[in-house]
């Protein structure tokens, strides 16, 4: 069975950046129909027993192409979440520290450059999906978004995301409605850095 994150803080732990309705429309509705969708198709695919990593990485062990697909969909919809969820924390003024600040800088040259790089991909998105930071194998930080549940997991790249912004309109439309830039600045007001950062340490071992 895969189990659906569970949040360590309320939902309207991250009021005003993002509001207690969207908090708990989207853990308990949508990320928990994933997770509940995941676990029907997994078993009829026989895949139950996997992890969600090795699962979004094999996809083409599933030969049934609805059964398959369905696994892409709600596997990322579950794996996405449970990243998206974990990495947000109640506004902190939290910052990179430690050996993920030495790499950021090193590759994007500073924090602000970062940000500027991974909301042009987030607000440029067409449609729904997902802006990234990974972890090569080489442990270097890459950037991406993508369509839909995709992550680059899925996507085959072998990367390890570490840092995910939603960009679906049910991430942020009931406060920010069409205006996706606004909500992805705020964004960073709520992320949890040092989770961030024990995600780095942990993709690089
Ligand atoms: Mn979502």
């Amino acid at each position: 069975m895969f189990q659906q994150y569970q949040l360590p803080y309320a939902y309207d732990a991250l009021e005003p950046v993002i509001d207690a309705t969207t908090m708990e429309t989207h853990h308990s509705k949508h990320h928990a129909t994933y997770t509940a969708t995941l676990n029907k198709l997994a078993e009829e695919a026989g895949v139950l027993d996997q992890d969600i990593t090795s699962l979004l990485a094999n996809l083409n062990q599933i030969s049934d192409e609805k059964l398959r697909n369905g696994i892409r969909n709600n596997g990322g919809g579950f794996y996405n979440h449970n990243l998206y969820f974990s990495i947000m924390a109640p506004a902190c003024e939290s910052a990179p520290t430690g050996a993920l600040k030495e790499k950021m800088d090193a590759t994007f040259g500073n924090f602000d450059a970062f940000v500027e790089k991974i909301s042009a991909l987030a607000t440029g998105q067409f449609g729904s999906g997902w802006a990234w930071m990974s972890v090569t194998k080489d442990g270097d930080l890459v950037l991406s978004n993508s369509a839909n549940q995709d992550n680059p997991i899925s996507l085959g790249t072998g990367n390890t995301p570490i840092f995910a912004i939603d960009v679906w309109e049910h991430a942020y439309y009931l406060k920010f409605k069409n205006l996706r830039a606004a909500y992805v600045k705020e964004f960073f007001k709520v992320v949890d850095w040092k989770k961030v950062g024990e995600l780095y340490e942990a993709a690089c071992k």
